[in-house]
């Protein structure tokens, strides 16, 4: 089951204790979290923290393709850049490497998440988001606790830049105070498509928000918030590193064997687990998707009728 992870000893560069102020939302940070759904912290990680974070990815890249094997590790993207293959997606990094349980258990990112969902802290779940250059795929617009839902919605996502992010290399999208309530994620079959199925064109839900930000800027985003990115057709790489966590009382629902799974891969970050399940938020939605949760990729293109 959950096991508390001891304090990471051997990436210096990403933890520590920082100066107050470092650690901390600002009042007006946590009132636009609240207000928005989201809230975006510059440059939170430094130049030096996300180039050893880019180390590692070329490291477990090569790794993993010289395995043999690389479909445990990573899913390749299905076009080709420049002649050759290219991951768009990685696994668990939480799992995988000490500079990604560095960097998700930092005093600084975790301080942060105390503020928005107390100090009982997991993390559910991470993965790396490559969006290489040219190929990088398009992410459509969805509701992350649709994929996961629990008793209730403390949970946040959070997103690290590890290059910069523009609107040309396909920068996070959101569609800000849609925090409260699901849209419909279901296919015309009823069956759990992975993007919102409803038609958010039109302005009618408000207007999208790019969220440009340098390397090492960090994005808190609420688990029910819309959010999508564009494919990226840049020569640049739009690296990014995301990470859930939820509630020590937040349990998932049981919907399919995937939950099993994913239950094996959520590690206790913070504080204590609680021995009582809390229930809130909006009526969580439970994705019809047979025995597994198939990858977001490959649901939403089936889902728009396009070979993965
Ligand atoms: O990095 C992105 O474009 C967002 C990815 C995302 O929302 C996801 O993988 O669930």
């Amino acid at each position: 089951m959950n096991t508390t992870l001891t304090a990471p000893t051997s990436a210096p560069r990403t933890t520590g204790v920082r100066p107050a102020e470092r650690t901390r939302f600002s009042p007006e940070d946590l009132a636009q979290y609240r207000t928005e759904g989201y809230v975006v912290a510059p440059r939170l990680f430094d130049i030096q923290e996300v180039e050893h974070a880019k180390e590692t990815i070329r490291e477990m890249t090569r790794a993993a393709i010289a395995s043999g094997d690389s479909s445990k590790v990573m899913e390749l993207e299905p076009e080709a850049a420049d002649g050759e293959r290219v991951p768009r997606r990685i696994y668990d990094p939480f799992l995988a490497h000490e500079t990604f349980r560095a960097m998700g258990t930092d005093t600084r990112v975790l301080d942060r998440i105390e503020a928005l969902i107390g100090p009982d802290i997991c993390c559910n779940l991470s993965k790396l988001n490559m969006k290489p250059a040219k190929v990088g795929s398009v992410v459509d617009w969805h509701q992350d606790l649709t994929y996961y839902p629990h008793t209730n919605a403390d949970l946040v996502t959070v997103l690290v830049y590890l290059d910069d992010a523009t609107v040309e290399n396909g920068c996070l999208q959101v569609l800000p105070r849609h925090q409260h309530a699901y849209f419909s994620h279901s296919d015309k079959q009823g069956n759990f498509a992975g993007m919102i199925t409803e038609d958010l064109d039109g302005g009618r839900f408000g207007k999208p928000v790019p969220l440009e930000a340098p390397a090492g800027s960090v994005i808190f985003m609420h688990c029910i918030l819309p959010h999508s990115s564009l494919p990226n057709r840049s020569p640049k790489p739009r690296r990014t590193l995301i990470y859930s966590y939820r509630a020590g009382d937040a349990y998932p629902l049981y919907y399919s064997e995937s939950v099993v799974s994913f239950e094996k891969r959520v590690r206790l970050v913070r504080g204590k687990m609680s021995p009582t399940a809390r229930f809130g938020g909006p009526p969580p939605i439970i994705p019809q998707v047979g025995t597994e949760m198939k990858s977001l990729y490959e649901m939403q293109r089936a889902a728009k009728g396009e070979k993965s």
